[in-house]
């Protein structure tokens, strides 16, 4: 049985951040960092039958046609995903009655649908990535077990030769996506490795006012090659919801809109718009799932 301080279920009977009820959440999830893309994407649903927020937690849940969709907001960063997806799983595997893992486990479908910045001079703003692997910068599986499969681990080592980021004192994991619903997601979508960070300033190579430690990481993320693999773009959640997804047993894409490109120096003139329509574009995707 798992512990009253461990999985803490409110009177309500909801999981702590999220604020959701095990009934209120479907097998098709879509993430957002930003809490006011929620209703950006649930505006497109036939009907939507719950609404919750919670701190930077908002979560609606609908339909298109017959399928069953809720999308979550995660807020910034992988120490959100931690939260996000620990408890989306525990509304799905749990049983909040015994405090048990239920016996059946249940595999969702988690599609990210955020924003990025692009490392390639030729995927330019307003376009729109999905993501073979994601790279993480930031620490957060690290504190879970974890093994890589053998494409996983050949471009990690390969990433590690290239950058020599590892041990300094970053070091960078790897986890695949799902190539299932990579594989639905062409034509538009480009594909590639998205590296994630745990900040949007020096972590991402951004100076303001503060030296940085590692100054030249944009153009050695951008120069990085192995095979056909070559990292598109870096956020902030790729990688922790595809290494906890992996581990959970559930399938996960992250799809980003490139907002900035870091290599030809330009932001998006309408980033507003280039996000709606990755959200339209997608939800045709995902609604056939
Ligand atoms: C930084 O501006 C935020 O935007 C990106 C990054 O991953 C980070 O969360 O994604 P979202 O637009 O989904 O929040
Ligand atoms: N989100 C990020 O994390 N980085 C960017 O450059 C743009 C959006």
């Amino acid at each position: 049985m798992i512990g009253e301080s461990e999985l803490i279920i409110t009177p309500k009977g909801c999981i702590y951040h999220l604020d959701v009820h095990p009934d209120e959440i479907a097998d098709t999830v879509i993430t957002v960092g930003d809490p006011g893309r929620v209703p950006e994407v649930s505006k497109h649903f036939d009907r939507v039958e719950h609404k919750k927020a919670h701190r930077e937690f908002v979560t609606h849940t609908g339909y298109i046609g017959n399928k069953r969709i809720s999308v979550v907001s995660s807020g910034i960063g992988p120490d959100n995903i931690d939260i996000t997806l620990n408890e989306l799983d525990a509304l799905v595997n749990i049983d909040f009655e015994t405090r048990e893992p239920k016996a059946q486990q249940r595999s969702l479908n988690i599609v990210r649908l955020g924003t990025s910045g692009s490392l390639q001079e030729d995927i330019p703003v307003d376009s729109l990535v999905a993501s073979s692997f994601g790279i993480g910068l930031d620490n957060l599986l690290h504190y879970y077990r974890f093994e890589n499969n053998a494409d996983e681990l050949f471009l990690l080592n390969a990433f590690s030769q290239h950058t020599h980021l590892t041990g300094n004192p970053i070091q960078p994991y790897i986890a695949e996506g799902s190539i299932r619903l990579l594989n639905h997601f062409s034509g538009d979508y480009i594909h590639g490795i998205t590296v994630t960070c745990p900040g949007f300033y020096a972590p991402q190579g951004r100076k303001l006012r503060l030296p940085l430690a590692f100054p030249t990481l944009v153009d050695t993320l951008s120069s990085f090659e192995s095979g056909t693999h070559r990292i598109t773009n870096f956020e902030m959640e790729t990688s922790a919801i595809y290494g906890l997804g992996k581990l959970m047993g559930h399938h996960c894409l992250s799809v980003n809109t490139i907002v900035a490109n870091r290599q030809a120096k330009t932001f998006s003139k309408d980033a507003a718009a280039a996000v709606e329509n990755m959200i339209r574009k997608s939800l045709g995707i995902i609604s056939g799932l």
